[in-house]
Formats: C-alpha cells, sequence, structure tokens
C-alpha cells in the first residue's frame, strides 16, 4: 500500500524520462518556449491530459474532474447529422474569374469585371453513400460551387450530369429511398445495384435519361479533376434594362473528360476508398491547380418555345450543337482547406442563394430545392445562424433584423431592432435599396392543379440521343453496366421491366442487355406516355471519349521497379512524364525502395502489395533480370499486370519483365498498348501514347462474357 503511495505518477515517469511515447514516435512534451498550453474550453490550463481524477491511484473517478468531463462532452457531441443526400464529399477553396464580360444579359456584379477574381469553395460529392463510403461508387457526383461575389453568396448547386431522374421535387424523397440502403436490412451501401432502386425506376419511365448517363462511364470518374459540372436547371440571367433570358450554366475541365473502368472502380474502392479526395488534394498541394472553364447556353422564350422539349423539365438538356457553350469563364482551385469538419463538412449549399441579376425559372425541381436546402441546413449545422459559420458567411457586410437564435456570433449593437423606425440615419440601422435584389416580374396565372405538363412526357427521345452518341466502346459498357446491376437484382419481374424501357431507347442495348441477364422471354417495349419517340441527332458532346484529352497532363504513371532497375530507362521515364505536366509513382518491393543499376536509390512511395496498378492510368514495368524472377514469384506483381492489361492501360516494359508476362499468361497476347523499353527515347514515345489514356481496342480482347 505504502509502495504505491510512494510511487510517481505515470505522467511524470514519463515526462521525466524523456520516452518516445505516441505512435508516432514523438516525445512527450510539456509547454513551455513554442509549445503552447493546453487548456480547458474555459481557457483553464491543464496540468495533466493523461490521467483522470480519482481517489488514490486506484480508486473511483471523481465527479468533480471537470477537464474529463468537458474533454469527453465535447467529445460526445463531435457528430453533426450528415446529409441526407451528398453525405461524403470533398472540398476546396479557389476562385472564380470572367474572362469575357456577360454585362449585356445580366446585371450580376460577378459578371461584369473581366480579370476579377471572386473567391470560391466548391464540395464534391457522391450521392447516394454514407460520409465513409468508397469514392469509386458507381454515382452521380455533385459539384457544388459558392461564389462570395460582392453583392452576396451565389450558389451553383450542380452535378456532373447535366439532367435528373425526375421532373418534379416531390418524388426527390422516393427515389432517394428507394436508392439508399434497404431499410429493413441496412445495405446495400453506396450503391444501385438492388431492388428497389430498379423497381423505383423502372416505374418512372421519366428516369430513362438519366439511367443512360448513370450506366455510362460518367459515374465512375477517374478524378474529380476530370468531371464536367452542370447547374441542371434552366436559369434566368436579367440585364439592366430588366431583360431577362433564359440560360444554362456549365463548367468544362480543363484537362478533359475521363473515367474508369468498373472493374477499376470496384478494385480501386478496395485499394483506396478515399482515392478521388486524396486526388484532389495531392494535385492542389503539388500547385497543379484544377481548373474549369465557365460557359452558359443562352436561349431566348422564342427558342424555349420552338425546342421539342419543355425547358422547364430537368429530364432533359439542350443539345450544345444546337445552342453552343459560351465559355466566359473559369474556376481555379488553388488552396486545400484548413479543417475539414469546418469547411467541407459545414459549408451550406441553398440553391435560393441568387444574387441580382440572376433568377430562377419554375422548373418543378428546381422550385422544390429552393425549400429543401434552406430546412436540411437547420437540421444539420442545428440552428438559423449557420450563415455566421466563416465558410457560409458572405465576404460582404451582412446588416438586418434578425437577431438571436443558437450560437448566434454576430450580434448588432444599438438599440433599434425593427423597421421602419424613426430614428433616422445611421442610427436607425439598415434600409432597403432599390439596387437590392428584384424577381423578374414573370407573369403566372392559372388554376391551382396538381399535373405534369403534356410536354414532359417524351421519355424516351433524349435517352436514346444520348447512347447513340456514345463511341461503340462507350455504348459496350453502358451494356455491360445495365447487365451488372440487373444481375445484382433479385426479382425477375424488375429486370424484365427495365428491359421493357430500353426496346423504346435502343433494340439492339435491349437485346444485349436481355442476353446478358439471361431473359428468356424478352418483354414487349412498355408503353410510352407519349409513343412517338423522335430520332434525334448524335450529339458528340455527349460522349467522354470524344471529349477527353490528348496529352497525359494531370494523370499519373505507376513504375514499378525492383533492385538493380536500369537507371537510366526510370530516369527517361520519369523526365518525360513530368515533362508532359504528369505524376510519377514508384512500387518497389519494399517502400524503403531500391538500388538502381548506377546505385542510386529509387524511393517507392507504394509496396508492391499496397500499390496495384488501379491506382494509375498508366504504368511501366522496370525491374533487372533478377527482380523480373522475383516479381513473377509474387502474385501482387502478376496482380498489378494482369489488371492494368484487363484494364486497357498503355504498359511499357524493359526487356526483363517479358517474364512477368509469360508467368501471367499474357505473353501470346500482347498488343500495340505494351510498349518494349529498349532504349530511353522509347519512354518519350510511350508517355505520347499514353495521351490517348487507354488502348480500348484489347478490351473486347480480354471479355468473353
Ligand atoms: Fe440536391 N440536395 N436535391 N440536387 N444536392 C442536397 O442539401 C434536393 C438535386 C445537389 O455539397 C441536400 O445541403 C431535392 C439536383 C448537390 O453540400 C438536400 C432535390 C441537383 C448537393 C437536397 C434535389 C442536386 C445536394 C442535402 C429534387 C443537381 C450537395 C444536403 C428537387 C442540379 C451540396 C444539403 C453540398 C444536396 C435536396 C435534386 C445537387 C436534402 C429536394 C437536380 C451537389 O437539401
Amino acid at each position: 500500500m505504502s509502495q504505491t503511495n510512494n510511487a510517481p505518477p505515470a505522467q511524470a515517469r514519463i515526462a521525466d524520462l524523456d520516452v518516445p511515447v505516441g505512435q508516432g514516435g514523438e516525445v512527450q512534451q510539456t509547454a513551455g518556449g513554442d509549445v503552447p498550453v493546453l487548456t480547458t474550453q474555459q481557457g483553464i490550463p491543464v496540468s495533466d491530459d493523461q490521467n483522470s481524477l480519482k481517489v488514490g491511484p486506484r480508486g473511483p473517478t471523481l465527479l468533480e474532474d471537470f477537464h474529463f468531463r468537458e474533454k469527453m462532452f465535447h467529445f460526445d457531441h463531435e457528430r453533426i447529422p450528415e446529409r441526407v443526400v451528398h453525405a461524403r464529399g470533398f472540398g476546396a477553396h479557389g476562385y472564380f474569374e470572367m474572362t469575357e464580360s456577360l454585362a449585356d444579359l445580366s446585371h450580376a456584379d460577378v459578371f461584369q469585371r473581366v480579370g476579377e477574381k471572386t473567391p470560391a469553395f466548391v464540395r464534391f460529392s457522391t450521392v447516394a453513400g454514407n460520409k465513409g463510403s468508397p469514392d469509386l461508387a458507381r454515382d452521380v457526383r455533385g459539384f457544388a460551387v459558392k461564389l462570395y461575389t460582392q453583392e452576396g453568396n451565389w450558389d451553383i448547386v450542380g452535378n456532373n450530369i447535366p439532367v435528373f431522374f425526375i421532373q418534379d421535387a416531390i418524388k426527390f424523397p422516393d427515389l432517394i429511398h428507394a436508392a439508399k440502403q434497404e431499410p429493413d436490412r441496412g445495405f446495400p451501401q453506396a450503391q444501385t445495384a438492388h431492388d428497389n432502386f430498379w423497381d423505383f425506376i423502372s416505374l418512372t419511365p421519366e428516369s430513362m435519361h438519366m439511367i443512360m448517363w448513370i450506366m455510362s462511364d460518367r459515374t465512375i470518374p477517374r478524378s474529380l479533376r476530370f468531371i464536367e459540372g452542370f447547374g441542371v436547371h434552366t436559369f434566368r440571367l436579367v440585364n439592366a434594362e430588366g431583360k431577362s433570358s433564359f440560360v444554362k450554366f456549365h463548367w468544362k475541365p480543363k484537362l478533359g473528360l475521363q473515367s474508369v473502368a468498373w472493374n477499376e472502380a470496384v478494385k480501386l474502392n478496395g485499394a483506396d476508398p478515399d482515392f478521388h479526395r486524396r486526388d484532389l488534394w495531392a494535385s492542389i498541394q503539388a500547385g497543379d491547380f484544377p481548373e474549369w472553364e465557365f460557359g452558359v447556353q443562352v436561349f431566348d422564350e422564342e427558342f424555349a418555345k420552338s425546342f421539342d422539349f419543355d425547358v422547364l423539365d430537368a429530364t432533359k438538356l439542350i443539345p450544345e450543337e444546337l445552342v453552343p457553350v459560351r465559355v466566359v469563364g473559369r474556376l481555379v482551385l488553388d488552396r486545400v482547406v484548413d479543417n475539414f469538419f469546418a469547411e467541407t463538412e459545414q459549408v451550406a449549399f441553398c440553391t435560393s442563394n441568387v444574387v441580382p441579376g440572376i433568377d430562377f425559372t419554375n422548373d418543378p425541381l428546381l422550385q422544390g430545392r429552393n425549400f429543401s436546402y434552406l430546412d436540411t441546413q437547420l437540421k444539420r449545422l442545428g440552428g438559423p445562424n449557420f450563415t455566421h459559420i466563416p465558410i457560409n458567411a458572405p465576404k460582404v457586410p451582412v446588416r438586418n433584423f434578425q437577431q438571436d437564435g443558437h450560437m448566434a456570433m454576430h450580434n448588432p449593437k444599438g438599440r433599434v431592432n425593427y423597421e421602419p423606425n424613426g430614428w433616422g440615419g445611421a442610427a436607425g440601422g439598415p434600409r432597403q435599396t432599390p439596387r437590392g435584389y428584384r424577381s423578374f416580374p414573370a407573369e403566372e396565372a392559372g388554376p391551382k392543379l396538381r399535373i405534369r405538363a403534356e410536354s414532359f412526357a417524351d421519355h424516351y427521345s433524349q435517352a436514346r440521343q444520348f447512347f447513340v452518341s456514345q463511341t461503340p466502346v462507350e455504348q459496350t459498357h453502358i451494356g455491360d453496366a445495365l447487365v451488372f446491376e440487373l444481375s445484382k437484382v433479385e426479382t425477375p419481374a424488375i429486370r424484365a421491366r427495365i428491359v421493357a424501357h430500353l426496346r423504346n431507347i435502343d433494340e439492339t442495348l435491349a437485346q444485349t442487355v436481355a442476353k446478358g441477364l439471361g431473359l428468356k422471354d424478352v418483354p414487349e417495349p412498355a408503353t410510352a406516355a407519349r409513343p412517338t419517340r423522335q430520332d434525334l441527332p448524335q450529339s458528340p458532346a455527349l460522349s467522354i471519349a470524344l471529349n477527353g484529352p490528348e496529352s497525359f497532363k494531370g494523370r499519373k504513371l505507376g513504375i514499378l521497379v525492383t533492385e538493380g532497375a536500369d537507371a537510366a530507362m526510370v530516369a527517361a521515364l520519369k523526365e518525360a512524364a513530368t515533362g508532359v505536366g504528369a505524376m510519377v509513382e514508384f512500387i518497389a518491393p519494399v517502400v524503403g525502395g531500391v538500388s538502381a543499376s548506377d546505385g542510386s536509390v529509387i524511393e517507392a512511395q507504394q509496396k508492391v502489395n499496397g500499390g496495384p496498378s488501379v491506382l494509375y492510368d498508366a504504368v511501366a514495368i522496370v525491374p533487372s533480370e533478377a527482380g523480373a524472377k522475383l516479381l513473377s514469384r509474387e502474385a501482387t506483381a502478376k496482380d498489378f499486370l494482369n489488371d492494368a492489361f484487363a484494364h486497357a492501360k498503355f504498359i511499357a516494359y524493359a526487356p526483363a519483365a517479358k517474364l512477368l508476362f509469360e508467368k501471367c499468361g499474357l505473353a501470346g497476347d500482347m498488343d500495340e498498348g505494351c510498349m518494349a523499353l529498349n532504349k530511353p527515347v522509347d519512354a518519350a514515345a510511350f508517355i505520347k501514347a499514353c495521351g490517348k489514356l487507354r488502348f480500348w481496342a484489347r478490351e473486347a480482347a480480354v471479355h468473353a462474357v
């Protein structure tokens, strides 16, 4: 007993001995010099953060321990509700800049001055998965932009797909319930490959156009840096004379479009569930700032009337070949967040945040969203003062008579908190101005009805237009995706109902899917709300493959090396890749790296079992003779090559690596996408070929089913 009493407290022992503690091996420190003092939330300095206050060394913990209680209380309340949709997201700061004035069309302050930078925050997201779900789920990507303009915050809360599943906001809860985990079992997570989703879709023909998009590779992007963004709805621009034009907003990635293969996405979710956020973080940190062009499709009432579809119907787009996208600005992301929770999690986008010169239309989806976003923030952020949180606060003064509420941070001074008041001048507080936001005085009249406009009734023409605008490889991917998803559906009737819809879109696609599902009887085409489907012209803007880059810029090369790797070849590969603006990572048997043929050390970023080829856009395999023998006995090295080959990647190989091809059973299948590295100039030729991103011709050869 006395022995225990005399023993020094554990913490004192650690500090006295100065031994490393904690996983990082850092030495336990006490405050002093430039090490700040640890305090409670009340600012009280803390003497011991390792032990709670007890009665004796083995006795009960005292309720009196305010430091322990406060610490635990705060921890217990760290979580806020995740977003009901778009829970998983990743944000970054940047700026928006006009490259051409839009003053003729809109008096929005942000559109007036070419070259002026407006601060921006962007949050990308997936829709269906929970906060911890993997990045490569087959899903729509949210593309939400907050512009801190000099006339207040303007939010363009868009997606990477220009159309939506439903036409009326009243169906949104049903759509999302059907898409997310089934309520009894709580799975599947972050995927639409289940009965409830496809049941709902099969009974919602207006979703068919969107279905073509989500079954395409648009929903498995290579990186957030390679996706387009769309405002989706038709909005209004209003100029200084009060004239209104209709507009659709577009973001076009400077790097072009690129997606991964489905099998690659499945494996990426295991290899790196944070693949997209890590990529965005790393590229911004490396100074390789992602950039998008800002474009508008502007049209007037006359066009709207003559267009085959209703411009208020969010399941339709306006082909770019019909109304070209006029590029008038750019968006650059150049700063990562300081704190994920404070910024990415707490950012609150609202479609209702518009600035003077920008207005809504009657799109029933947009009208519903204008209610939902403000409403959802109250639940998520806990009170009406979420605009006081720095990420949501405008960068212009906010003055009004709204007051109090949970966590009010900016509280007006003075006596007056109402208007009109007779106090006069500054003492009377802020007043309205004729320059303030005015809604466009659109004339509206008609009976109150719960009805879907007749002009919204064609559900198949644009779905077909999307499908026929894809390259053959992309069309195959759409068929494969449908077969994959529907093969996970347990109820045969649901599979059949989808095929019945596909017959209204494209007969060959319908037959391919029916065959892929092993359907014995192909169902009759679904009864269409509007029986005549139009055969619209192809729209090349809808294809990813036709809008990809010609260069390897912004992509990543993985070089698998071993001890004794050819130093000159490795250097040539690295130089050729970085020379076009690509990133390079080395994969080796041990992460400490290898000694190259000239004795220099090649540091590895990945050990071979942690750096599968799915992490890279293209790969090079540069072992020594002995290294090739080692790799050919290592399963993960064989996976590295097998996957790169199956995913139609360009593969460069040093002569010794031929052995690995043999051991993988690929020696007889090597094609032009497999490029030998005999002399250093071959490295440059390889990187040039990688500009095409994939050697698609191989794909048909590696899939028999
Ligand atoms: Fe959303 N959506 N949505 N949505 N949405 C939300 O708002 C909603 C729709 C989009 O990074 C929620 O703050 C309804 C279309 C993005 O924080 C919620 C309808 C488009 C984000 C909500 C739609 C979007 C959201 C959940 C049908 C593309 C993430 C959390 C009428 C144009 C924003 C939140 C972020 C988030 C409602 C349809 C894009 C519940 C009712 C169409 C990018 O308010």
